[in-house]
């Protein structure tokens, strides 16, 4: 499956919804998710004031969902730095492989739904932000 990401910091993913006597959300590898999934993880139950990734991957590209609750999710290239609120289970973000990204203010009740590309290891985590400006700079594709 051929699938591309584009050039912008982020983009949304939005899921497709079925309104009946419930709200039914359907992602589909390949329409609304561009990858196909390898691994899925959720986050919830976080202490207030926490912020979470602090990280880029390397390669692994990833969608995040904010199923209940709300987060801030910050994005930076290295260059620019965006910031996103996901409060809504039917809209996530495609967090690209390069990007440095952390998690604020995370509601006490906010359950984070993910899915990644790649199984997990952690050798393709960059963990501190001045080796990623280094990375940024030396793996130029
Ligand atoms: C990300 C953000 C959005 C595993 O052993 N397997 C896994 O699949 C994951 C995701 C984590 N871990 C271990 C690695 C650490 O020892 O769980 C521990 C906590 O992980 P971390 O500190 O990376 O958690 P976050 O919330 O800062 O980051 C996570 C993901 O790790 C990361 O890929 O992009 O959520």
């Amino acid at each position: 499956m051929s699938m591309k990401f584009n050039s912008k910091l982020f983009s949304t993913i939005t899921t497709q919804t079925i309104h009946d006597d419930g709200i039914l959300s359907i992602l589909e590898v390949g329409k609304q998710l561009p990858f196909a999934v390898k691994r899925v993880y959720t986050i919830d139950n976080c202490i207030p004031n926490l912020v979470r990734g602090r990280h880029a991957h390397k390669e692994t590209c990833q969608a995040m969902f904010c199923l209940r609750g709300s987060v801030d999710l910050l994005l930076d290239n290295g260059v620019k730095k965006e910031i996103v609120r996901l409060i809504a289970p039917n809209i996530g973000v495609l967090i690209k492989p390069r990007i440095w990204h952390e998690m604020k203010n995370i509601s006490r009740d906010a359950l984070l739904l993910m899915f990644a590309d790649r199984h997990y290891n952690e050798n393709d985590y960059i963990r501190n932000y001045k080796d990623f400006l280094v990375f940024l700079k030396k793996d130029v594709r």
